[in-house]
């Protein structure tokens, strides 16, 4: 017998396979959708302190592997957001994502949403947002004041969302677990651009975005090796997973837990079943009996 189940952050998880923050989870229905298609969990996209629209069109160019996106952290702002899930009880973990400017904007929102909150994910890593996201989290000490205002405001866990752009990835996550985070999550998407060659500019409105999918997989998957090995709290992968191989392969490199994003945009909602059938058979066919027997495998020297 496989068990493919999880308890990561004292929550229990039907698998490993979170549905990203990103760009199909603004509203409850994509996270029923998500959990409907077998996603073990949910992460929401990142709310603010007050309502933001959004970047003006386009906001997403495909690549051949990949996606660049630059949506310009879209949200209905921390009121907005208790209106929008009011009513709706999910039956499974619900992380949701916050993004503020300062380690006070980000407490306040913990403490606001505490009650819709089964975890928080910090936001410390979108690439293109004026003064949010990578342009605090960049900053190991700015990670600690924001991680340790959050777990003073806050008794869900705390997860925080790293940027691989930077030198070195675990400084930051030193810092996350120095200021009592219960987890880290990487890779947020690495700053790139696309320009259109006719139009003799870049194609996405606000010119620069964040680039996921498969063509980020090895970025991400040396991220998460490299935390797994630095930090003892848990790691959560993320970076173009699309296959039940990718999967395994972050799982060997010691990641808990796995997000997916861009691929349900490249391939569909079936992509978690498709993925947790191909690790269930892995775990089998390879003599395991659950998920942690196989965590952090490839790390070993
Ligand atoms: O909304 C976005 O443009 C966005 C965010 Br908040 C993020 O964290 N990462 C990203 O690639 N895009």
């Amino acid at each position: 017998m496989v068990r493919i189940g999880i308890n990561l952050l004292g929550l229990n998880f039907e698998n490993p396979l979170l549905l990203a923050s990103g760009i199909n989870d603004k509203v409850p229905e994509q996270w029923i959708r998500a959990h409907e298609e077998g996603a073990g969990g949910v992460v929401t996209k990142s709310i603010g302190i007050e309502p933001r629209d959004g970047y003006d069109n386009p906001t997403i160019v495909e690549l051949p592997c990949g996606l660049i996106n630059a949506m310009g952290l879209p949200n209905p702002g921390w009121r907005g957001f208790l209106e929008m899930v009011e009513g709706y009880t999910f039956d499974f973990p619900l992380i949701v994502s916050i993004f503020g400017g300062t380690p006070e904007e980000f407490a306040f929102l913990a403490e606001k949403l505490s009650d819709v909150a089964d975890a928080f994910e910090l936001n410390l890593s979108c690439p293109h947002a004026k003064g949010y996201g990578m342009e605090i989290g960049q900053k190991p000490e700015n990670v600690y004041e924001v991680v340790k205002a959050v777990k003073d405001a806050t008794d869900r866990p705390v997860v925080a969302k790293l940027t691989p752009n930077i030198d070195d990835i675990t400084k930051l996550g030193l810092a996350a677990e120095k200021a009592g985070a219960d987890a880290v999550s990487a890779i947020n998407t690495l700053k790139a651009i696309a320009i259109d060659v006719y139009a003799k500019r870049p194609v996405l409105s606000n010119r620069v975005g964040g680039y996921s999918g498969p063509g980020v997989k090895p970025v991400a998957l040396r991220a998460v090796y490299d935390l797994a090995k630095a930090l003892d709290i848990p790691v959560i992968g993320i970076g173009g997973i699309t296959t039940w191989e990718d999967a395994v392969e972050f799982l060997l490199a010691g990641a808990s837990a796995l997000q997916i994003g861009t691929a349900v945009s490249l391939r569909g909602w079936g992509v978690f079943r498709e993925i947790s059938e191909g690790l269930r058979r892995y775990l089998r066919d390879e003599g395991f009996s659950s998920v942690e027997e196989i965590v952090g495998l490839a790390l070993e020297e």
